[in-house]
């Protein structure tokens, strides 16, 4: 039932497989000071616990993984440029040639088996500078950086990448505002004005991404990238489902004016009733209008949402959480596990935009167990995985058969890397197997896990095979 040109795939980010954080003339990115990923305290400098610095060497495996991806018949494969290879400052006037040459062989390895690049442009990976000395994009200059980064690899790249997206899980930005945002002001002294003129920047810089890519290239595919997370009343109380809603709206702002351009009326209100002031130009607001060409999502957790404070606990969750689910069961991270809700948001955002939609991130995080197979080779035994993606992959199909236009799923960290929110190697979401963990030991040898065959024979039906 999927469409014939389905793009199939997996996804990474250049900061959590790449390493050589200092390799070629790269300058620092935020993640080279996360050492313990969005909750613990960043440090001043890179030291040595951060599994991000090596990552699992992707910089200089590539060709082995990509090899890999082929072999599991990928069509398309979505990784992150990281921006402080390309201007290792984020203000300079020229760009590194190592870095561009970088992404030129990788591209071209990828169309080397057919495989399309999907490229993130930031992926939570803003030049460690640009947050120090701007406090990242609270300030407005940020926008001219992005712009002058993005024209560079638009022009660099036009002939080999056709699919882009502008910022990883824009609405995390609300959460983990040095993460997602590289604002170095601590969220506790951050204001809400700050904060929200920051958002604005992102959204007026996305624009003029979309609307200077299509200039380079009129052919390029250009989408905006949400972390999605359904939101259900916690009853059927109409206090709850109004609570729900209103959750939801901080979420769906992000897109709204993606797929729209222009801000809602529930988001004007919002700012208006908490006294939030930001700083808006008429340029701004026609920059807007360049609307994307499809709406792309990550896709891991579903919430509850409670008008009542005593009921209102927060749960574990993909960077925004919630109030728990009572019917749901949740991986060994605490992340509640629903592929109905999967087919939910297909629905949601195709009855609201009619807009091609794609799923970029979507997979299970859990401690896998290397052993020895029937072969004799090394391998992981991970039922648990396949179930996951197969319950998901269904719903997606119900959704298809809904009449949702998807174009696309690439499940997310489809070799074994580092965990963005924990910057543990143990929390596994591959189809590949690395051998490195969070002390710092292994050999990086890959080894192909028991849905790595699976995913493979998915792929080569068209999901007609689960
Ligand atoms: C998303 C991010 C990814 C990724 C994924 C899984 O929020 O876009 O970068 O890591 O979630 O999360 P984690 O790595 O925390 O398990």
């Amino acid at each position: 039932m999927f469409p014939e040109n389905f793009l199939w795939g997996g996804a990474v980010a250049a900061n959590q497989c790449e390493g050589a954080y200092n390799e070629d003339g790269k300058g620092l990115s935020i993640q080279d000071v996360l050492p313990h990923g969005v909750k613990g305290p960043r440090t001043e400098k890179p030291t040595e616990d951060n599994m991000k610095l090596v990552g699992i060497d992707f910089y200089h495996h590539y060709k082995e993984d990509i090899k890999l991806f082929a072999e599991m018949g990928f069509k398309v494969f979505r990784t992150s440029i990281a921006w402080s290879r390309i201007f290792p400052k984020g203000d300079e006037e020229t760009p590194n040639e190592a870095g561009l040459k970088f992404y030129d062989d990788l591209f071209d390895e990828c169309r080397k088996y057919g495989i399309e690049p999907l490229v993130t442009l930031s992926h939570y990976e803003t030049p460690l500078y640009l947050a120090e000395h701007y406090d990242g994009w609270v300030n407005r200059d940020l926008i001219g950086f992005y712009k002058r980064y993005v024209t560079t690899v638009f022009n660099r790249y036009k002939d080999k990448v056709k699919y882009w997206l502008t910022f990883n899980e824009i609405n995390s930005i609300l959460e983990s505002p040095f993460m997602s945002g590289g604002i170095n002001t601590p969220k506790e002294e951050l204001s809400q004005s700050d904060l929200y003129q920051a958002v604005h920047h992102e959204l007026v810089a996305s624009a003029w991404a979309t609307k200077i890519g299509h200039e380079i290239n009129p052919d390029f595919k250009i989408g905006c990238m949400i972390l999605s997370m359904p939101v259900y009343p916690l009853t059927a109380e109409p206090s709850d489902v109004l609570a729900a809603m209103e959750q939801d709206h901080k979420n769906m702002m992000f897109a709204d004016i993606h797929v729209r351009g222009y801000y809602p009326g529930y988001a004007k209100r919002y700012m208006r009733e908490n006294g939030i002031s930001i700083s808006v130009t008429d340029e701004d607001m026609e920059i807007l209008k360049n609307t994307v060409d499809f709406v792309s999502f990550s896709y891991y957790v579903s919430v509850c949402a409670t008008a009542d404070p005593k009921k209102n606990v927060r749960g574990e969750g993909n960077l925004l959480g919630g109030v728990p689910n009572p019917y749901l069961k949740a991986s060994d991270w605490g992340w509640q596990i629903d592929p109905k809700g999967l087919r939910y948001v297909l629905n949601t955002l195709w009855d609201r935009y009619q807009k091609p939609l794609f799923i970029v991130e979507n997979g299970l995080g859990a401690m896998d167990k290397l052993v020895q197979g029937a072969d004799g080779e090394m391998t992981v035994e991970d039922d648990y995985r396949i179930e996951y993606l197969r319950d998901h992959i269904r719903q997606m199909e119900e959704a298809v058969m809904d009449g949702v236009d998807l174009m696309g799923y690439t499940t997310w960290g489809c070799i074994d890397l580092v965990s963005a929110s924990t910057a543990e190697l143990r929390k596994r979401y591959g189809f590949i197997y690395v051998d490195r963990n969070d002390d710092g030991s292994g050999t990086l040898k890959r080894y192909k896990k028991k849905s790595f065959h699976w995913y493979k024979k998915v792929i080569e039906t068209n999901g007609r095979e689960l």
